[in-house]
């Protein structure tokens, strides 16, 4: 049976659940359990701490994992990465109080720095001929700076709010990271084909994320034109309509064009327009 490990509490533990449930896969969503049987997949699900998970997974505790590309850079396991995830997006990024000069990365030279990342950021200062103190902290990082620990820190940003209400700012970006499907690279046989399938269909759920299907019925000589408006996946679906003149039209539209498309295709005449969300697809 395969073995997964996801986060047991935490920014990653719901979106991993709900990946799983798009899949076909029920999971226990108990905040308590540390081990469990999912519903329609040969599957145990281990609920960790996400540090643990790339660990976990390179000892083949379980087989494959659910964690943050940072945690993965962090830990530094044997580990493949075997697909993005769509979720848990951040980056991992240098700040320092507001009031500081900076002009560049030489201002860090000789400087403290805090982080709960000190590999990563060790990396990144020796490639970029650095000599900075690392100061490792497990939690708050972001308040290192005013009780005196650190001159600067190193740590995860996504709205950028955590940085401005400690009066930091960001002044070097190092990682962009999400959540990714983790695997031990020594998987058997079986394991292997059920790692597929369940890639198989992750891959159908990431890449429906953010398309619409959109259907309309169109004047048939405006047909054309409407190719031109809708790239769709290859072209689009036309159906002929009773009513002579006209067709009834089905695209995929990428989220973000969606309402500049649709003013678009009002333009040449389109009429009661469907905007259905999309669940899976297959390519
Ligand atoms: O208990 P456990 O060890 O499992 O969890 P944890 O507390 O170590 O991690 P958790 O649940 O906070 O985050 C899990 C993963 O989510 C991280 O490893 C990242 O890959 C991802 N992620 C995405 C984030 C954020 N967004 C995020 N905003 N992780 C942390 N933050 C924190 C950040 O540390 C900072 O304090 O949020 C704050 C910044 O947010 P903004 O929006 O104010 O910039
Ligand atoms: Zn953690």
């Amino acid at each position: 049976m395969l073995k997964i490990a996801i986060q047991a509490k935490g920014r990653l533990n719901e979106q991993s659940i709900a990946l799983l449930k798009d899949a076909g896969i029920k999971v226990d969503d108990s905040k308590r359990k540390l081990i469990s049987k999912a519903k329609g997949f040969d599957l145990q699900v281990l609920y960790l701490r996400d540090d643990d998970i790339p660990q976990a997974v390179a000892a083949g505790v379980a087989d494959i994992g659910i964690v943050g590309q940072n945690e993965v850079a962090e830990r530094n396991k044997n580990v493949k990465e075997v697909m993005p995830l769509g979720f848990g997006g951040c980056r991992l990024s240098l700040a320092l109080p507001k009031q500081a000069e900076y002009q560049g990365l030489e201002w860090f030279s000789n400087k403290r720095i805090a982080t709960s990342y000190p590999e990563i950021l060790s990396k990144y200062l020796k490639e970029q001929n650095i000599n900075a103190t690392i100061c490792r902290i497990e939690g708050s990082v972001e308040i290192a700076p005013s009780i005196g620990m650190a001159d600067a820190i190193f740590d995860i940003v996504s709205s950028g709010a955590t940085l401005l209400s400690n009066g930091l700012v960001e002044v070097e970006t190092v990682m962009e990271t999400e959540a990714v499907l983790i695997a031990n690279p020594d998987l058997d046989a079986d394991k292997q084909e059920q790692l597929d399938e369940l890639e198989f269909r992750f891959r159908s759920i990431t890449e429906s994320a953010g398309m619409k299907y959109v259907l309309m019925n169109l004047p048939t000589e405006q047909l054309d034109a409407a190719v031109r408006i809708l790239p769709g996946m290859r072209s689009p679906t036309v159906l002929p309509l009773a009513q002579e003149g006209w067709c009834s039209i089905h695209a995929v539209i990428r989220e973000d064009a969606l309402w500049t498309t649709i003013r678009a295709l009002k333009g040449i005449g389109a009429e009661g327009i469907l905007v259905i969300s999309l669940e899976n697809m297959i390519k």
